[in-house]
């Protein structure tokens, strides 16, 4: 079975049981849509435990985007030079959740921090799956369709900050699944809840706003939800 998650957000006790439900067999995957680290305290935990596990596969999100950078510049180098720019930046992702992340990971030793950024560097941004031939097209969120459909065009950016047009059909034949937007805001009734309409599934369920953890698995379309 596939199953795809996202938005973890530091919430580790949501990840840590729904693993225990999913309980993943040899050919089992779970797929987490990036945005693993930030606003909640246990995104390092998250990490470690998804390092060690085979079938868990991450995407790379805008927070884990933000995390490897500034943790690389102000947690492992030195950063009494630092050009204002990129101290402001470092500034704006502190109050925008990175503080906890930043917080947990000081307190690695080193060869722990050089794993954790190592992990953090490596994520895809997207990726394109088939499960029983059905196409789904993985991400953490994504840009414009115009753009989209001609991917060459598309930089990393797109997937990170990308807003998905949730009105438009991307492709005939194949499904984008989407973490990033909270489906609250894209129809207050999903608040909470797994949104599907016009060839996307939007799984952001905002676990760390107090909602559930929502999971789907590609081959049943079953929803899970950890509260
Ligand atoms: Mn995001």
């Amino acid at each position: 079975m596939i199953y795809v998650t996202s938005d973890i957000h530091g919430c580790y006790e949501k990840y840590t049981r729904l693993i225990e439900r999913l309980n993943l067999k040899e050919d089992d995957r779970l797929y987490i849509l990036g945005d693993i680290v930030d606003r909640g305290d246990g995104g390092i935990e998250v990490i470690k435990d998804v390092m060690k596990r085979e079938n868990v596969v991450c995407l790379r999100g805008n927070h884990d985007y933000c995390a490897s950078i500034f943790l690389e510049k102000f947690a492992v180098q030195d950063h009494s030079t630092k050009e204002d720019r990129l101290k402001e930046g470092f500034k704006l992702w502190l109050e925008d959740g990175g503080a906890e992340t930043f917080s947990s990971f000081s307190k690695l030793d080193n060869n722990e921090k050089r794993t954790v950024l190592s992990f953090l560097d490596s994520l895809p941004f997207y990726e394109e799956i088939s499960v029983n031939g059905q196409r789904f097209f993985l991400a953490h969120t994504v840009c414009e369709k115009a753009k989209l459909i001609d991917i060459e065009k598309c930089s990393i950016g797109d997937f990170l900050f990308g807003e998905p047009e949730y009105e438009k059909c991307y492709f005939e034949d194949m499904t984008i699944v989407t973490g990033h937007t909270p489906t609250g805001f894209i129809d207050p009734e999903y608040t909470g809840r797994i949104w599907k309409g016009n060839r996307h599934i939007a799984i952001d369920c905002g676990a760390v706003f107090g909602n559930p953890l929502g999971c789907i698995c590609l081959d049943t379309m079953e929803e899970i939800y950890i509260d």
